[in-house]
C-alpha cells in the first residue's frame, strides 16, 4: 500500500505539450499507440528522467524520437515506466493492447452494453496508455478512434471532429480539443445511439451543437436533460460570465457507471439514471436529479477544466465549487428555499456523520491511499458550504469579481484552493488567514450557544468545539458566520440595534464570545438562518419556541429544523423509554396542523416539515447504538402521528390528487405532500390505506404516483403489496432505471425481515453484480437506509459475502458501499463485535480500494 501525501508535491519533471492517440478497437483486444511530445518542465527541478504511468498495459513498443527502445532503456514495474536520459525536448510512441470487453472495474476504456466508452477521473488514463496520470500535466489532444462501420457508426471523442475515413468494413473519425487539458478528462465512446439535436446560441452569438446520445429505446427520455443543459448554459453566462468555448457539447447515456456522471471536455459521460428522464419512468427526485447533474458537469467546463486542480488533494476547489454552483442554478430554476433544505439536510444526514466516523477527513486532505475514495461528501458537500460562506462573506457582487479574477487569472492552469481563496481575498481585502482552516481542519464544530436576560439587554454567548478525528486531535478556532434574528411572540423580528437591522451576521472567530443586543421583551432567537455555517448548533429551546419557530420564522432552514429538533427530541425520550408514543404526538400535533393548514403556500416545504427524521439519523445521536431500539422509537412515533393526525392525512391523501400530469415545481410538491399523507395513513394503520394505494398504483398518471404508491403497500406491508410488486415488475421489466426502484423498495423495507428478501433478490434473474446502479439499488438500500435489517447477524454475514463479490468485480463500487459500515464503532458491544468479524474475513481478499476503506473502520 502506497499512501501519497499533499506535503510531497512535487511539480512533472516533463510536460507533455500535445498527445496524438489512435485507438484501434478489434473484438477482443484494442490497440492504443499514443504519440506524446514531451518538454522539461521550467517549474521543476532538473532532471533527465520522467516517470508515466501505466495498468494492465500489454507493452508492444516504446520509441523515443523515432528510436526503438529495448528493455533495457526503460524500467517499467508496479504500474511506473521510467525513461531516463531524456533530452530537454523529445517524442514518446508507444503501442499497447488492452482489453475493455474484460473491464468490470469500469475504469479507463470498457463496455456497457455493446458500447465502448471511458471513465478517466481521476487515475483512468492509465488503463488506456502510458502518461503522466496527474491533473497538473496539460495537453493538447488529438484522437483517433477506429471501429467496425455497422457495429459501432458513432465514434466520439473530445473536441471537434476533423476528418474521417473509411477502410472497407471499418471506419475511423478523428477528433481534436485545442484546450489543454489533463488525461482526467479524455474520453471516448464507439457506439450505436440515437441521437437528440439542439442549438445554443452563446451570449457572443456563436452557435454550438447539443447532442445527447443514448441507445435508441431512450431517445424518448432526453428532452429534460436538453431543457436543463440550454438552461444551464444560459445561467452560467449571466450569473458567473461563463461563455462554452467549443463548436460541440455532447453527453452520452451509459448504463454501466461508477459515478453520476463526468465532465469530460466537450463529451460528458452520465449514468442512465443522472440523464434519462420520462415523466412514466422517472420520478419527481429523478426529474431534479437530472437537472442538477447536468448543471453540474456543464458548470465544471469553467470550475474543473478550463482551471483545473494542481493534485488530487484540491479535488474540493472543483468539486466544491461546482456543488455550490449547481446549488445555485437548482434554486434559482425552481423554489430556493426548498432547495436550501433539501441541501441542508443531506449535508446534515449524511457529511456530518461522515465527520464523526473513522474516514472523517479535511475538505483539502493531506493523505489518501485511493484517490477514488476521497470522492465524499465532505469533498463535495462540505466543500460547497466552504465556497457558500465565502459568497455570503463577500457578497454577490465582490464574490463575482473574485470568480472573474480566478478565470481569467488561472484559465488554462492547474491550480489549488488557496489560490482560490487568494482571490476572493484579493478582491475583498479581507484577510482569509483564519477562514482557510476550514480547508484544512476535518469535523463538523460544534457551536454551543447560551442566552441571558439581563437589565442592560439581551446577551448571546456562542462557544465553538471542534471534536477531533482520525489523526487531527488538535482543533483551532474556526470563522463562523452566524445570521441571526431575533422574534418576538408574534414571530417578527425586533430590531437588534440603533439603526433598526432585524437580521445580522454575527462572525464567530474565538473560542468564545458574547453579544448584546439592545432588547427588553422575551424573544425567540432565530439562529444559523440560512444555514449560514456547516455547524452543529446547540441551543437550549423550550418546545413552545421551537413550535413559534416552526409556525412564524421566515426562514425555511430555522423552520425545518426547529421541526427536526421536536422530532428528534420526541423520539430521544422514546428509545430511552421516558414517554409514550400518543403522548409525543399528541405534542407535536398542534405545530403540525398549523403546517398542514399552510400547506398550500408551499407543498414541498410543507412536506420537509412533516417528514420525520430518518431511522439512521435517529441512531446517529444514541452512542452505544442499539439499533432494535431505535427502530422501534421511529415506528413508535410515525404511526403515532399517522393516528393522531389521520383526519388529516386521509383529506391530504385524497384532496392533492391530480387528475391531469403536470411536471411544474407545484405539481411536483403536491405529489411529494400527498405520498408522505398516504405513508403516515398506512403508518397508521387506517383502513383506506390500502384501497387508496392500490388505486393509485392501477392508474398513476407518473412513475412519482405509481412508487410512491408501492412503496407504500410494501413498506407497510398492505393487502395487495405482493400483487403490486409482481405488476410492476412486469410492467417495467425491461427499463433498468425502473426496475432499480423495484430492487431498492424492497431492499428498504423496514424490519428484520427484510434481509431474507434482499438474499432473494441477489438471486433474481434481474439482478446483476456487475451494474454498479443495481448493486447499490440492493446493497447501498440495505446498508445505507435500511438499519433495521442490515444490523442483524444475516444482515452483516450477507452483506460481507456480497462486499467480497462485488469486489472482485469493480473495487471501487465495493469501497464505496462498504462506507455504509463506518458506523461500526458507535454499535453496541455484541453487534460491533459480529460486524467486525464478518468484515475481518472480507478484508483478507480485499482490493487496494477496499482495503483502506475496511482498516479505517476496523482500526
Ligand atoms: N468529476 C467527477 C464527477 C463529478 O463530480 O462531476
Ligand atoms: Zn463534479
Amino acid at each position: 500500500v502506497t499512501t501519497t501525501r499533499l506535503k510531497d508535491y512535487l511539480p512533472p519533471a516533463y510536460l507533455v505539450d500535445s498527445v496524438t492517440l489512435d485507438v484501434d478497437i478489434h473484438d477482443g483486444v484494442t490497440t492504443v499507440t499514443s504519440e506524446l511530445a514531451l518538454r522539461r518542465n521550467p517549474a521543476a527541478a532538473v532532471s533527465d528522467a520522467m516517470m508515466f504511468n501505466g495498468e494492465g498495459l500489454t507493452l508492444r513498443s516504446l520509441a523515443l524520437d523515432g528510436k526503438v527502445l529495448d528493455e533495457n532503456s526503460y524500467r517499467y514495474e508496479d504500474g511506473e515506466l521510467v525513461l531516463s536520459g531524456l533530452p530537454e525536448k523529445a517524442t514518446l510512441v508507444s503501442v499497447v493492447d488492452i482489453d475493455p470487453e474484460n473491464n468490470t472495474a469500469l475504469e479507463g476504456l470498457y463496455v456497457s452494453n455493446g458500447m465502448y466508452c471511458t471513465q478517466c477521473e481521476a487515475q483512468g488514463f492509465r488503463h488506456i496508455t502510458f502518461f503522466p496520470d496527474r491533473p497538473d500535466v496539460m495537453s493538447s489532444f488529438r484522437t483517433t478512434v477506429r471501429a467496425d462501420k455497422k457495429r459501432y457508426p458513432l465514434l466520439l471523442s473530445n473536441g471537434n471532429p476533423v476528418a474521417q475515413g473509411e477502410e472497407g468494413e471499418r471506419h475511423w473519425v478523428t477528433w481534436e480539443d485545442p484546450f489543454p487539458k489533463p488525461c482526467y478528462l479524455f474520453a471516448l465512446v464507439a457506439g450505436d445511439l440515437a441521437c437528440l439535436e439542439d442549438v445554443f446560441v452563446t451570449c457572443s452569438g456563436r452557435e454550438v451543437a447539443l447532442r445527447l446520445y443514448a441507445e435508441h429505446r431512450d431517445l424518448d427520455k432526453l428532452d429534460h436533460a436538453m431543457a436543463s443543459l440550454k438552461n444551464a448554459m444560459r445561467w452560467d453566462e449571466h450569473t458567473y460570465g461563463c461563455e462554452y468555448d467549443l463548436d460541440i457539447y455532447m453527453i452520452v447515456a451509459v448504463s454501466h457507471f461508477n459515478m453520476g456522471a463526468m465532465e469530460n471536455k466537450g463529451l460528458n459521460i452520465f449514468n442512465t439514471a443522472c440523464v434519462l428522464a420520462h415523466p412514466a419512468t422517472t420520478t419527481d427526485a429523478g426529474f431534479q436529479r437530472v437537472e442538477s447533474v447536468v448543471a453540474h458537469e456543464y458548470f465544471h467546463n469553467w470550475s474543473g477544466n478550463r482551471v483545473t486542480c494542481r493534485d488530487w488533494f484540491q479535488l474540493s476547489l472543483k468539486e466544491g465549487f461546482t456543488v455550490f454552483r449547481d446549488q445555485m442554478f437548482s434554486a434559482d430554476m425552481n423554489s430556493a428555499a426548498v432547495k436550501r433544505v433539501e441541501d441542508v439536510d443531506f449535508l446534515v444526514n449524511h457529511q456530518f456523520p461522515e465527520d464523526q466516523g473513522p474516514m472523517a477527513h479535511a475538505v483539502r486532505p493531506e493523505e489518501f491511499e485511493k484517490i477514488d475514495n476521497f470522492y465524499t461528501l465532505t469533498i463535495y458537500e462540505k466543500g460547497a458550504e466552504i465556497v457558500r460562506m465565502q459568497y455570503h462573506l463577500l457578497g454577490a457582487e465582490q464574490f463575482r469579481k473574485a470568480t472573474d479574477l480566478y478565470f481569467a487569472r488561472f484559465d488554462g492552469q492547474a491550480v489549488t484552493c488557496d489560490d482560490f481563496v487568494d482571490c476572493m481575498q484579493e478582491v475583498s481585502g479581507t484577510d482569509m488567514g483564519q477562514f482557510r482552516r476550514w480547508y484544512s481542519q476535518a469535523g463538523t464544530p460544534v457551536l454551543s450557544v447560551v442566552d441571558q436576560v439581563a437589565p442592560e439587554g439581551y446577551r448571546l454567548t456562542f462557544r465553538q468545539h471542534t471534536p477531533p478525528t482520525p489523526g487531527q486531535a488538535e482543533k483551532l478556532p474556526l470563522v463562523i458566520p452566524v445570521r441571526m434574528a431575533l422574534l418576538d411572540a408574534q414571530g417578527e423580528p425586533v430590531p437588534l440595534d440603533e439603526e433598526g437591522r432585524r437580521e445580522q451576521v454575527l462572525i464567530i472567530d474565538q473560542q468564545e464570545q458574547t453579544f448584546h443586543f439592545p432588547v427588553s421583551e422575551s424573544v425567540t432567537p432565530s439562529l444559523l438562518r440560512g444555514f449560514s455555517a456547516p455547524v452543529v448548533l446547540e441551543f437550549d429551546y423550550r418546545k413552545d419556541q421551537l413550535a413559534a419557530l416552526l409556525s412564524h420564522d421566515s426562514d425555511g432552514y430555522c423552520r425545518w429544523s426547529a421541526a427536526q429538533r421536536l422530532y428528534f427530541a420526541a423520539m430521544d425520550r422514546l428509545v430511552k423509554g421516558q414517554s409514550s408514543p400518543d403522548l409525543e404526538a399528541a405534542a407535536l400535533q398542534p405545530a403540525l396542523e398549523q403546517v398542514i393548514d399552510r400547506a398550500g403556500e408551499d407543498f414541498a416545504q410543507a412536506a420537509l416539515l412533516l417528514m420525520l427524521p430518518s431511522e439512521v439519523a435517529l441512531g446517529d445521536r444514541h452512542s452505544p447504538l442499539d439499533p432494535a431500539a431505535v427502530h422501534e422509537a421511529h415506528q413508535q412515533l410515525k404511526q403515532a402521528i399517522g393516528r393522531a393526525l389521520q383526519a388529516h392525512w386521509l383529506s391530504l391523501s385524497e384532496n392533492l390528487l391530480a387528475t391531469e400530469l403536470q411536471m411544474d415545481g407545484v405539481a411536483m410538491g403536491r405529489r411529494q405532500l400527498r405520498n408522505l399523507a398516504l405513508d403516515y395513513l398506512a403508518a397508521g394503520g387506517h383502513p383506506e390505506a390500502a384501497r387508496i394505494a392500490v388505486e393509485l398504483f392501477e392508474l398513476p398518471l407518473c412513475m412519482s404516483e405509481e412508487l410512491g404508491a408501492l412503496r407504500t403497500l410494501v413498506h407497510h406491508g398492505l393487502s395487495g403489496a405482493e400483487q403490486a410488486l409482481a405488476q410492476f415488475a412486469q410492467r417495467w421489466k425491461d427499463e433498468a432505471l425502473v426496475m432499480d426502484q423495484w430492487f431498492s423498495v424492497q431492499a428498504s423495507a423496514p424490519g428484520e425481515s427484510t434481509i431474507d428478501v434482499v438474499a432473494e433478490l441477489l438471486e433474481h434473474p434481474a439482478f446483476d453484480w456487475k451494474v454498479p446502479n443495481r448493486v447499490r439499488s440492493v446493497l447501498g438500500a440495505l446498508a445505507g437506509s435500511n438499519p433495521s435489517a442490515f444490523n442483524t447477524p444475516k444482515g452483516y454475514q450477507l452483506f460481507a459475502q456480497a462486499l467480497g463479490r462485488v469486489d472482485a468485480l469493480n473495487p471501487q463500487i465495493a469501497a464505496r458501499i462498504a462506507n455504509a459500515a463506518a458506523r461500526l464503532h458507535r454499535l453496541e458491544p455484541g453487534r460491533q463485535q459480529l460486524l467486525r468479524q464478518q468484515l475481518q474475513a472480507v478484508l483478507e481478499t480485499a482490493s487496494a480500494n477496499l482495503r483502506e476503506v475496511l482498516t479505517r473502520i476496523l482500526s
